[in-house]
């Protein structure tokens, strides 16, 4: 268990040497991340870091691939002993803060009609659009999934 944790942080310390991020206005877009779609399915979700570096309030309004039929900003939290997960029309970037997504709780990008399906090593673009910063385009990495995501893909769309 430890040397995996150690693997992933190299892992993703490598990203951050070839500065896997981007810039829209104030908003800093960290390590776009996606994991292999399931057999069979054409759905996949994918998870990226915000940052916003100005003082404003900014708010991440849509997304959209060339990869995809459609993409929705989708948020998981607890009700009650059930994990539920619901769209949201958009996602908050308080000035200042940073908001990191990750599989299993919170927000993460769901990706609709993938095609071709997603496999490790894959790369593929992800439009994002901010209200006050405008859009960006990122280059999203597949990557191995991990326990955290099996577990997370537990909940049913
Ligand atoms: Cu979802």
């Amino acid at each position: 268990m430890k040397k995996i944790t150690l693997l992933l942080v190299a892992f993703c310390a490598s990203f951050t040497v070839f500065a896997h991020e981007y810039k829209a206005g104030e908003i800093r877009v960290v390590h776009p991340y996606s994991v292999p779609t399931l057999p069979g399915k054409d759905i996949g979700s994918a998870y990226i870091g915000l940052e916003n570096k100005g003082p404003q309030n900014d708010q991440l309004i849509g997304a959209s691939s060339d990869r995809a039929e459609r993409v929705e900003i989708h948020t998981m939290s607890m009700e009650g002993d059930v994990m539920k997960m619901r769209q949201v029309s958009e996602l908050e970037v308080k000035g200042g803060d940073i908001i990191k997504m990750k599989p299993g709780m919170g927000y993460h990008l769901m990706i609709y009609g993938v095609k071709p399906p997603l496999k490790v090593g894959d790369k593929f673009p992800l439009k994002l659009q901010f209200k006050k910063s405008g859009s960006v385009e990122v280059s999203v990495m597949v990557q191995e999934r991990d326990v955290g995501v099996k577990a997370a893909e537990g909940h049913s769309h």
